[in-house]
């Protein structure tokens, strides 16, 4: 951490330093460093204007989030140190470079110029936390740039371009070169006058700006943030003060609340578990430059789009022609798209399109530093495309399996050096969804799960370690998930009923939903496997006589619902008549149940196993499941993930009530995890485990 002064003539340049990011943390003192360092160059006589500057790749990638778990009032000394920039008597000019995000665009907005290098990404994410500018933003941001610019950039949380941000006023400069240089040129140049942001006065556009967000505002939303945010630009007036003491009362009640803890813990969450615990760190990832996908069927289109996208070069190998041939279309009209909708440039489309090779045999992966197989679900499939493989591939080559449902291990076994063999199960539509579960099995190696690791980040993905087990992490919770879901129906709930309630409580889609999106079929075919494997834990046969009349979803035009025009998910009368007719022929009086029940049952199934799953060592952290349902299943991210809801909750209540649905109907379901009594009775969090 450092505040490093340069004196170029009479012009200080000071220099903020603080990590990887320059994360302004009140609590390692670093924002009062650098309020000092700015009044000793302000006393300076010899100092006629002051740069402040970012150490490293960026400006400032904002407060210190992890400062807000403490005491609101810290943030006052990052307020009191931007209102001391802001009054100074002598012009400040901000030099921007990298990133300048929340807190750090409030910092430069207290500066009375800012000239930014082209390429610099400039933001308000708070938003995306659950928070709103607490450090001056909503007061000054609108004043620079007019209020609805101000209203989109932080209602939408995504940053903008230094030249979009000088078109809206927000930067004056923006230069190609060293922008330090340039700011102190401009100070050479002419003494600009001192201009505080805070004296401009309130934007025109205010009322009808805010009139236009307060419309779009979603009133049930998890998050109050965005209504926050237009609260505060409404309270924009001449009076600064008045507006800065709105913005931090209005912020100290959004870092107290719920959603933005949960987000918050997202945050970190998603960097956390990409550490690998134990694992010494010089433990490095082979690089990967060639990859082949085996498998021409939707997971490897999917995979080889999500490849393609990050750069890659892939050959996919797909030994049906036909097969191989639509891939290749739909991976050519996937790519295209993303031109035609303005995401990618031409050029660029072409370029991955160029780093795509069908072929019709698995000898084509000769050279490849990676083989993802992604064929169909069926062991002695796996074992002749493994057996291949290892004869064809490098020995160092590490070879993938995209397997949800096969015994990893058993896969390893085909390969005479099994510690190169690792699970990448992507989540379809894998060019889409950013979860990737990283299954290690008994051999893999430490460096074979690094480069894994290191690789799902290179795709963009979410990847999380996940030892072997029935459904690995994110399907074994599922399946408990979906066995209260099959039990409440037969119980007395209606399909329609379970999937509202389980969106109002914030998943993005209901169970039956899901399985009808998902395929009835995939379902089925868990459940008969299962049937076999774990005769003693049987699913309610409901969904099942659904799945015997052909009706496996969305891709049938029937599944739960109905779906006439193929998309809208319809009611069915004869699957509600189907469904009371089958609890009267298992002798089972149907009853009213509430949909506090019904999100209990559910939410609860998701904590208990993944519970069973943290003790059992097959995840590393319960961050870790967090991570996975909110990646993977639609689980609300203002919840922060089934472990740290029900930290939330309490984990003596969570325990209370899963032993009351043990001592009821089909209380096996509700076997209590052992790491769930312990934390319980000892009074802990999940949260302790994941440090
Ligand atoms: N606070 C604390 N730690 C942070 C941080 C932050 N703002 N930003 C990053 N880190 C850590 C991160 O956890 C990781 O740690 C390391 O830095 C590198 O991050 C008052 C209230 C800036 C675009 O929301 O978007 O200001 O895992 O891997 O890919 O109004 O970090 O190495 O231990 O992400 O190069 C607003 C959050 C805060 C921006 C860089 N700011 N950060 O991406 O590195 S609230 C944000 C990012 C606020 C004010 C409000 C990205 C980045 P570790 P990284 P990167």
């Amino acid at each position: 951490m450092s505040v490093t002064k340069e004196a170029a003539g009479a012009v200080t340049v000071l220099r903020i330093g603080n990590g990887p990011v320059n994360a302004l943390s009140v609590g390692n003192g670093f924002v009062t460093e650098i309020g000092d360092a700015f009044a000793a160059a302000e006393a300076d006589q010899d100092c006629a204007a002051i740069v402040i500057a970012g150490e490293g790749r960026m400006f400032c990638g904002g407060a210190d989030i992890g400062d807000f778990d403490g005491d609101p009032a810290s943030l006052d000394t990052l307020r009191n140190m931007q209102l001391g920039v802001e009054n100074s008597g002598k012009p400040v000019i901000m030099a921007i470079h990298g990133v300048a995000l929340g807190g750090g665009l409030e910092l430069a907005m207290a500066g009375h110029y800012r000239i930014a290098q082209a390429g610099t990404k400039l933001g308000m994410p708070e938003v995306t936390l659950g928070l709103l500018p607490g450090g001056g933003g909503t007061q000054r941001l609108p004043r620079l740039t007019g209020a609805a610019a101000a209203l989109d950039m932080m209602l939408s949380g995504k940053p903008v371009s230094a030249e979009r941000a000088l078109e809206i006023g927000l930067v004056d400069k923006v230069v190609e070169g060293d922008v330090v240089a340039a700011a102190l040129a401009l100070a050479a140049e002419a003494l600009p006058p001192v201009r505080p942001s805070g004296a401009l006065p309130v934007p025109a556009d205010k009322a009808e700006a805010v009139e236009a967000a307060r419309a779009k505002l979603r009133p049930g939303a998890l998050s109050q943030a965005p209504a926050r945010i237009v609260d505060c630009v409404a309270a924009l007036s001449d009076d600064l003060a008045s507006g800065l003491a709105v913005e931090a009362r209005l912020f100290g009640e959004l870092m107290a609340s719920e959603a933005s803890r949960g987000l918050r813990h997202v945050f970190f969450g998603e960097r956390k578990v990409a550490r690998i615990p134990g694992l010494s760190s010089d433990v490095r990832p082979r690089p990967i430059a060639r990859v082949g996908v085996v498998g021409g069927g939707l997971m490897g289109t999917g995979i080889t789009i999500a490849l393609l996208n990050a750069g890659l070069s892939v050959t996919m190998v797909e030994l049906r022609e036909e097969a191989l041939a639509k891939a290749g279309a739909t991976i050519a009209k996937t790519i295209q798209r993303d031109v035609d909708k303005g995401r990618i440039a031409q050029d660029k489309a072409d370029a991955r399109l160029a780093a795509f090779t069908p072929a019709g045999s698995l000898d084509a992966l000769g050279d490849v530093d990676l083989v993802i197989e992604a064929v169909f679900e069926d062991i002695g499939v796996k074992e002749e495309v493994f057996t291949a493989l290892d004869r064809i591939t490098k020995p160092e080559a590490i070879l993938a399996s995209n397997t949800s449902t096969l015994d990893l291990d058993a896969i390893a076994a085909f390969v005479s050096d099994p510690s190169r063999v690792v699970g990448l199960h992507f989540f379809s539509p894998a060019n889409i969804m950013r979860l990737l579960e990283v299954v290690r099995g008994k051999a893999t190696a430490p460096e074979v799960l690094v480069t894994a690791m290191d690789f799902a980040k290179r795709i963009g993905k979410v990847g999380v370690v996940a030892g072997v087990c029935d459904g690995f992490i994110g399907n074994r919770i599922f399946e408990e998930y979906l066995r209260q879901a099959w039990f409440l129906l037969e119980e007395g709930a209606l399909p329609q009923q379970v999937d509202a309630a389980m969106e109002a409580w914030g998943m993005a889609m209901g169970p039956c939903r899901t399985m009808d999106l998902a395929g009835q079929d995939i379902g089925w075919a868990v459940r008969k496997r299962r049937a076999v494997e774990q005769p003693d834990r049987p699913y309610s046969g409901v969904i099942d006589r659904i799945c015997e009349m052909g009706r496996f979803g969305q891709k049938t035009g029937k599944g739960i619902y109905l779906y006439p025009d193929g998309r809208t998910a319809e009611p069915d009368p004869e699957i509600d008549r189907l469904i009371i007719e089958y609890s009267a022929e298992i002798g089972l009086e149907r009853r009213t149940i509430s949909d506090e029940e019904i999100v209990s049952r559910c939410v609860l199934a998701m904590v208990n196993e993944g519970a069973h799953i943290v003790g059992e060592g097959i995840a590393y952290r319960p961050v870790d499941v967090d991570m996975i349902y909110l990646y993977g299943y639609g689980f609300p991210r203002e919840r922060g993930g089934p472990m740290f809801h029900a930290d939330v909750i309490g984990l003596p209540a969570v325990l209370e009530s899963i032993r009351t649905y043990a001592a009821g109907r089909h209380g096996w379901a509700w076997e209590p995890a052992p790491l769930l009594v312990d934390l319980a009775a000892r009074g802990e969090t999940f949260e302790i485990l994941n440090a």
